[in-house]
């Protein structure tokens, strides 16, 4: 079964790169930003807005289009550059992100940004939030996807477990098109998820409460359409969760899988190191794309699909 075009695959590592450098730009615009769990997210946002998800600016309004709750609303500066990458934001409006007077808060605001489904930025309420729209498109004889993208430490609020619970109650009732997924960057905002609060077996957790679940890299594109499209095509007969292995501040050699990289800005001269680091990465992962050997990358393609890390790219003393 095919799961992308080798062209889809590099035009997806071409926009990422684009949209991970202008992220890393906005947090100098703005004055800070919540870096660290938007780098994490930022494959899964692009598999999603660029591929997977039926959402396109030009067609807006459509009442079939995909839903998409980015529940971990912190992510706001990663969504807002990736907006400006479809060009719905422009540019210079993003040089305005979390100024005073800005319509780009550091939460996206939805009466206030066009494709914001839901506004976020208090933890767990996306889930219900999202369930629920799948939930009012099988009232409305609907059947778009309801997309729910969940920070991991954000799942210490209780709240993402009633949601969780009853979407696999209301399986069949709408929930079919209830799609979660996980960044799964084992930090949070004060030190590593398994510190703080102990999410361990998580996917598990996940399969106690009804749910299908598929575990990738996060960092892999042809891994995340993979299983954003098993989860589309609904098979299973539960909900699914998909679990993305991620790094937060992935892409950074100083703030890679470093919790206290989860807000700020960098000072200039730091700030050119990361975006070094970030070019660096992006060219490994195009090479990977390029390199592949077919037009299209079947299911079976992908357990020898490389995923780049830190060691791919980073030589210490060139810094
Ligand atoms: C209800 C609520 N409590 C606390 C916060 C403060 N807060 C912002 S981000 C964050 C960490 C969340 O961890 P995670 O979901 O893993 O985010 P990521 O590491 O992916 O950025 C916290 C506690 C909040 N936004 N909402």
């Amino acid at each position: 079964m095919s799961v992308l075009t080798k062209q889809e695959w590099i035009d997806l590592e071409t926009k990422v790169a684009e949209l991970r450098d202008l992220c890393m730009q906005t947090t100098q615009w703005g004055h800070g930003g919540h870096w660290g769990g938007s780098s994490s997210v930022a494959d899964i946002l692009a598999a999603l807005y660029f591929k997977s998800a039926n959402f396109d600016f030009k067609k807006y309004d459509d009442p079939d289009r995909d839903r998409i709750v980015v529940s971990k609303g912190h992510a706001g500066i990663m969504l807002a550059s990736l907006f400006s990458v479809l060009g719905s934001i422009p540019r210079e409006d993003l040089k305005t992100f979390n100024l005073t007077g800005s319509k780009l808060g550091v939460h996206l605001d939805s009466n206030k940004v066009k494709g914001i489904d839901a506004s976020t930025g208090s933890l767990g309420h996306g889930s219900s939030l999202a369930l629920g729209m799948a939930l009012a498109g099988r009232v409305q004889g609907r059947s778009y996807k309801s997309y729910v993208i969940l920070g991991d430490g954000e799942c210490d609020e209780g709240s993402v477990w009633e949601a969780a619970m009853a979407g696999a109650n209301f399986y069949g009732r709408g929930a079919e098109n209830y799609i979660t997924i996980v960044d799964r960057n084992k930090c949070m905002i004060d030190g590593p998820t398994e510190k703080v609060m102990k999410l361990e077996p998580f996917a598990d957790k996940w399969r106690a409460f009804g749910y299908e679940v598929i575990e990738v890299d996060g960092h892999n594109f042809p891994q995340l359409i993979n299983a954003i499209e098993t989860a589309k095509a609904d098979k299973a007969g539960k909900p699914y969760a998909i679990i993305a292995n991620t790094l937060k501040g992935y892409g950074v050699a100083f703030a890679e899988d470093n919790y206290l990289h989860h807000y700020g800005m960098y000072p200039p001269e730091k700030c050119v190191i990361a975006r070094e680091d970030l070019a660096k990465v992006a060219k490994a992962r195009l090479d990977v794309a390029k390199s592949f050997k077919k037009d299209t990358v079947e299911v079976e393609d992908l357990a020898g699909i490389k995923t780049i890390t830190k060691k791919d790219w980073y030589v210490e003393e060139a810094k």
